[in-house]
C-alpha cells in the first residue's frame, strides 16, 4: 500500500500528481500546517523535520519531493531519463530547479501569507523575491518557447516537479510576459491525471487568492 502524506495545495503535491500520471493506487493521509500533526513524534517518525511530502512505498518511508519523484521514475520505470539517457543531465538539472522555484515561493509564502501582522511583512523581500522567482520561470517560458514540454522529447516528472512550481508562482506574479509557459500550464491543466489530481488534493489551506502583490514602493 501506498500513502502520501499531503498539505492540500503543498509540495507533496506533486506526488500526488505523480501518482495519478502514473496510475497508481494509492491513500491520502491528509494533515494540516495549523493543528501541530506534522510536529507529533509519530509523524516526525517519518519525515524527520516535520515536512510534507513523505511516502510510505515499497516499504520504507521517503521525504522530499525530488528525491520520491526520482524513486517513482526509477522503480516505476515511467516519466524519468535514466542514467545514460540523452536527456539526462537536463531532466536532473529541472528536477532540481524546481526546488530553485520553490525557495522564492516559501519566502513569499511567509512573506505574504505566513506573517500575520502588517508591520513584520517587507515589502522590499516581496519584491525581490517575485523578481527572483521571475527570473526563474523566464528559463521555463524560454525553453517552452521550442517544444510543448520541458524537455524536447515529451512530457516527464520535470514537468510535475517545476509545473507545481510555476502553478503557485503564478499566484506571486503576472506571467502576461511569459505566453508559452502560460499556455504550458494550460496544457498541464488539461492533462486527465493533473485534474484526478485537483479533485483529491483537499480544501485550500494556504493560498485563497489568485494573486498576491507586493505593495507599490
Ligand atoms: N524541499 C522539500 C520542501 C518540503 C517543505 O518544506 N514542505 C512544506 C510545505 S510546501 C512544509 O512541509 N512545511 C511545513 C513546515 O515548514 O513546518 C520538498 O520538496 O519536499
Amino acid at each position: 500500500m501506498i500513502r502520501l502524506h499531503h498539505v492540500p495545495q503543498a509540495r507533496s503535491f506533486r506526488i500526488l500528481w505523480l501518482l495519478e500520471e502514473m496510475g497508481e493506487t494509492f491513500d491520502i493521509v491528509p494533515h494540516s500546517f495549523f493543528d501541530r500533526s506534522l510536529r507529533a513524534d509519530d509523524y516526525l517518525a517519518l519525515s524527520p523535520a516535520g515536512r510534507v511530502p513523505a511516502l510510505e512505498i515499497d516499504g520504507r518511508v521517503l521525504f522530499e519531493s525530488g528525491a520520491i519523484a526520482e524513486w517513482l521514475c526509477e522503480t516505476r520505470g515511467r516519466f524519468g531519463r535514466a542514467p545514460g539517457d540523452p536527456e539526462r543531465a537536463e531532466w536532473l538539472e529541472w528536477l532540481h530547479f524546481a526546488e530553485t522555484a520553490g525557495q522564492h515561493i516559501a519566502a513569499l509564502t511567509q512573506q505574504h501569507i505566513v506573517l500575520r501582522e502588517d508591520w513584520m511583512r517587507s515589502p522590499t523581500v516581496m519584491r525581490l523575491e517575485a523578481k527572483r522567482l521571475e527570473k526563474v520561470l523566464q528559463v521555463a517560458d524560454r525553453v517552452l518557447t521550442r517544444h510543448d514540454w520541458l524537455l524536447p522529447s515529451g512530457f516527464s516528472a520535470v514537468d510535475v516537479a517545476f509545473g507545481y512550481s510555476a502553478l503557485i508562482g503564478r499566484r506571486f506574479l503576472r506571467l502576461d510576459a511569459m505566453p508559452a509557459l502560460a499556455a504550458w500550464l494550460a496544457r498541464i491543466e488539461a492533462r486527465p491525471a493533473y485534474r484526478r489530481a485537483a479533485a483529491r488534493d483537499g480544501a485550500a489551506q494556504i493560498y485563497t487568492r489568485d494573486l498576491y502583490e507586493a505593495p507599490d514602493a
